[in-house]
């Protein structure tokens, strides 16, 4: 998408509560005709738990475009693994097992690496960002706008700085120490 469609994008959504949500039961109804589906049942109870999505062009080998799981085997999918040149690039979850994504991580296909996770917890969303698999800023969205007004930095699993738009104005305060607001999940952590 270019950064312009983007831009454009974000000012109509801007007025949503949510980012739209991810059925992941979706991909399976919509594959397309060069797409092939192999459907495994990994706990031989007749009922397929792990499915994978191929794509199969002519003269030529298929390939693994997406890895999807049952994993409470209730009929919905909660966790779907895409994959680019057969490497891990992205992951969509679905924690509460509504059949919607709440959990989107993004991996570099090169070198495996965990790069960014997004995530819903109830109206509030957090990005975090990763550097060699370790933490290094997440971004809060408070007023469930869309967009971050909290930053917190971090290096060796510890809180280097945080910063906060308090009044959503665009205005961002700096503040020294671990201030994390109720309901961020975050184990508080002692600056040295
Ligand atoms: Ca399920
Ligand atoms: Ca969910």
């Amino acid at each position: 998408m270019s950064m312009l469609v983007s831009l454009l994008l974000a000012l109509i959504l801007a007025q949503a509560e949510t980012p739209k949500p991810v059925k992941l039961g979706d991909y399976l109804k919509n594959l397309t005709e060069s797409q092939v589906l192999e459907k495994i049942d990994s706990q031989g109870k007749n009922n397929p738990d792990i499915f994978i999505v191929f794509e199969k062009k002519e003269d030529s080998a298929k390939t693994m475009l997406m890895q999807l799981f049952d994993i409470n085997r209730d009929g919905k999918i909660d966790l779907v693994k895409h994959f680019k040149k057969a490497k891990l690039v992205r992951t969509e979850t679905d924690l509460d097992y509504d059949g919607v994504s709440d959990v989107e991580s993004e991996y570099d296909g090169q070198s495996g690496e965990l790069k960014k996770k997004t995530q819903a917890d109830g109206a509030t969303f957090i990005w975090k960002y990763y550097f060699k698999n370790e933490l290094r800023k997440k971004e809060l969205d408070r007023n469930s706008d869309g967009k971050p007004d909290m930053w917190v930095y971090y290096r060796g699993g510890k809180i280097l700085r945080t910063e906060i738009d308090k009044d959503f104005n665009g205005k961002i305060v700096r503040v020294e120490g671990s201030l994390i607001p109720e309901g961020a999940k975050t184990s508080k952590v002692k600056d040295k």
